[in-house]
């Protein structure tokens, strides 16, 4: 089900700074941008030089909407820094149906609304070896 590594998400308190802190240091591009209500982030995918959004691993800068929201409570708690891997998956339905017929608690129940209408859902960190695992299912291959 897994085809790639389809970005490293960095939680930040301060989305514009991040994005030049990268741009200007690094050279990375702010290739895509929105906000995700459901999340509570103001989300962007950044690509190095060269790269391309959707084909390419991305870094993906989280910047919280609120107090409440997942961002915000990873922020009061470990700082800024790397909070999420996510992979591109071909079917994240039947992935997660394995997964939890395995035993590997998934936070949804059903996939949730994603980057670039993505489809969505997440290992619980506490399977996931400590780290909060994304799967990923691009818009382009929704069934
Ligand atoms: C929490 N823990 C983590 C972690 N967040 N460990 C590694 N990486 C993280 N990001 C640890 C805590 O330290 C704690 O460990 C344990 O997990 C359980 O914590 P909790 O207090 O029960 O739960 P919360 O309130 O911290 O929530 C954690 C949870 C939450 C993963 C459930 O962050 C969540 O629902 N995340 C999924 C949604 C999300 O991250 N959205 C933002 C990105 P100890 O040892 O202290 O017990 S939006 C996104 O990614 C979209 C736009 C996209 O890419 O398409």
């Amino acid at each position: 089900y897994v085809t790639a590594i389809d970005h490293v998400g960095i939680a930040v308190p301060d989305f514009d700074a991040a994005v030049q802190w990268h741009r200007d240091h690094l050279g990375l591009v702010l290739a895509h941008e929105e906000i995700n209500e459901e999340q509570g982030v103001r989300e962007g995918m950044l690509s190095p030089a060269g790269t391309a959004f959707g084909t390419d691993t991305a870094i993906q800068i989280l910047a919280p909407l609120d107090d409440e929201c997942a961002i915000a409570k990873f922020i009061a708690r470990s700082g800024p820094g790397l909070q999420q891997l996510a992979y591109r998956v071909t079917d994240v339905e039947a992935l997660s149906a394995e997964l939890r017929a395995a035993g590997v608690r998934l936070l949804y129940d059903a996939p949730r609304h994603g980057t670039a209408d993505s489809r969505i859902n997440f290992i619980h960190p506490k399977d996931g070896g400590g780290v909060l695992i994304e799967l990923v299912e691009p818009a382009a291959a929704a069934h």
